[in-house]
């Protein structure tokens, strides 16, 4: 059974067993939750890009326009934060990360991690088996409109089989790797393998 939160907002997903993970309440709300400022752009087209490097053919560059001319797919996920909260039915659009492999240099056999790079250092791991399910996208539009800037504008990643920390907001690489290594919240102590339904919240 789910216990009812105190929060007012927040609601027990009565007949939802199942659902939710152990241990996440369910909010409408969309809360915002990173370390550090929200960045500021001003000419994306200007100064903002997405590389790619490591394990891969030759490391690549894709600009503003180039990367919004990728297709794109919509996905309608459940997201859940380590912090508790869970969100249902949310509705993603952007570059599925299987589809943008088709766009930037072959990777190399030996990648099976990826470390997703951000503005301000922030950093995030997550397998790469993980990121080839169908799910798994580059996300730039949330409920039909543009990320606003505190969700991650103008791109993040989106892992909804995980804990939402791995969802990396204001992404500007990713790196392909032989080895696993630890990003920001996993080297502060975050679960590495951030299963929501093991619910793996903290490292052992
Ligand atoms: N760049 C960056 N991305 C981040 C974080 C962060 O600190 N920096 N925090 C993560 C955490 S802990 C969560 S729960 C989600 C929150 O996303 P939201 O603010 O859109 O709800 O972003 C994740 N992505
Ligand atoms: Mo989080």
């Amino acid at each position: 059974m789910f216990d009812r939160f105190k929060k007012q907002y927040d609601w027990t997903p009565e007949g939802l067993e199942g659902r939710v993970p152990p241990g996440q309440y369910v909010t409408e709300k969309f809360p915002v939750l990173h370390y550090g400022n929200v960045p500021q752009y001003s000419d994306l087209e200007q100064t903002w890009d997405l590389r790619v490097w490591g394990e891969i053919a030759e490391p690549a560059r894709l600009s503003f326009v180039e990367f919004r001319a990728l297709p794109t797919i919509q996905v309608t996920t459940d997201i859940h934060c380590v912090t508790r909260w869970s969100k249902l039915d949310t509705r993603w659009e952007g570059v599925q990360f299987k589809e943008f492999l088709k766009h930037i240099p072959a990777i190399n056999p030996a990648a099976r991690f990826v470390v997703a790079h951000c503005e301000q250092g922030f950093t995030a791991n997550i397998p790469l088996e993980i990121l080839l399910e169908d799910e798994a996208m580059l996300a730039y539009k949330y409920e039909d409109a543009e990320l606003t800037p505190e969700h991650g504008y103008p791109l993040r990643l989106l892992v909804p089989k995980k804990y939402f920390w791995k969802s990396a907001k204001w992404l500007r690489g990713l790196e392909f790797l032989a080895e696993d290594k630890l990003g920001f919240w996993e080297r502060y102590g975050y679960n590495n393998n951030a299963d929501p339904w093991r619910e793996e919240r903290y490292a052992e």
